[in-house]
């Protein structure tokens, strides 16, 4: 590959199908602490604007809590165990999530081609760890060169900080490599980093809009099991492979001329 010398992966909703896992055990968190909160799909969907759990619960019970605690501390601890109640819950629910069409076979053809991975989430590095334990060979951790979580980045999306970070892992340019994400905040995210984007939408995001994506798909795909285009150009073909994202990244190295060029002409005029 002239250009495409690694793929960075987000994870919930991108690797795999997680997020109403995710809904599903903020809710039976809820009700383990007593709170009459239920987080149904749609206000899920809304909610989504807002990365990270523990901030998504602090943004939703702001309100409902204040009057149950005298200092900012108290809240903050109660959101925190809320959450690591959840984490825990959601844990053991992650034995039936699967990854999504595509993915292991573009993680397959990526390490056969000799590139490198990462990835790069808000979520926490336990959660990755029983997600890919669960779906890959034992040996997953190896086949990433890096992995940010927000265990080690504290600025969550659409701040490019977990992008950054993991670029410079990589120890590779922004020009070098893909971003595949699901939500706007990870399109703002990448694309803030100066990564070229392919958004995989699903049912929380199949009606959001991501402009500057460099291709919206309903999913990665398989030759047996085609993505539909939302927005963008797939270049002709059926499913994301090598060639479709070196093909990205060519295109954007040859417009980035295109554009010095013109600055030039404009100079010199
Ligand atoms: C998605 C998130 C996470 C999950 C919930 O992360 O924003 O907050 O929704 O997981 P990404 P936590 O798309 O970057 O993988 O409760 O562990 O935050």
């Amino acid at each position: 590959m002239e250009h495409l010398k690694a793929i960075i992966f987000d994870v919930d909703g991108t690797l795999a199908d997680t997020e109403d896992t995710h809904r599903q055990a903020f809710n039976r968190a809820f009700a383990e602490f007593g709170l009459d909160w239920n987080w149904t799909p749609k206000l899920y969907e809304e909610l989504l604007v807002i990365s990270g759990g523990r901030e998504r619960i602090a943004y939703y019970g702001a309100d409902d809590l204040k009057t149950r605690f005298k200092g900012h501390d108290d809240f903050v601890r109660y959101v925190r165990e809320l959450h690591e109640l959840k984490t825990h819950l959601y844990a053991q629910m992650l034995n039936t999530v699967t990854l999504r069409p595509g993915v292991a076979r573009l993680l397959a053809e990526a390490r056969s081609a000799g590139l490198r991975l990462g990835i790069a989430t808000s979520t926490a590095f336990s959660n990755v760890k029983t997600l890919l334990d669960h779906n890959l060979p034992s040996d997953w951790m190896s086949w990433f060169t890096t992995i940010k979580t927000c265990d080690t980045v504290v600025a969550k999306k659409p701040s490019p900080a977990v992008y950054l970070a993991v670029l410079e892992g990589l120890k590779l340019p922004p020009e070098a490599c893909v971003a595949i994400e699901d939500t706007q905040n990870g399109l703002r995210s990448a694309s803030a980093a100066g990564l070229a984007t392919v958004i995989t939408t699903h049912f929380f995001t199949r009606h959001h809009h991501f402009p500057n994506a460099a291709l919206v798909i309903d999913g990665v795909g398989d030759p047996e099991n085609p993505f539909t285009v939302q927005s963008g150009d797939s270049r002709g073909r059926q499913y994301v492979d090598l060639g479709l994202l070196e093909q990205i990244l060519a295109e954007r190295e040859l417009y980035r001329a295109a554009q010095t060029w013109e600055h030039v002409q404009v100079a010199v005029a």
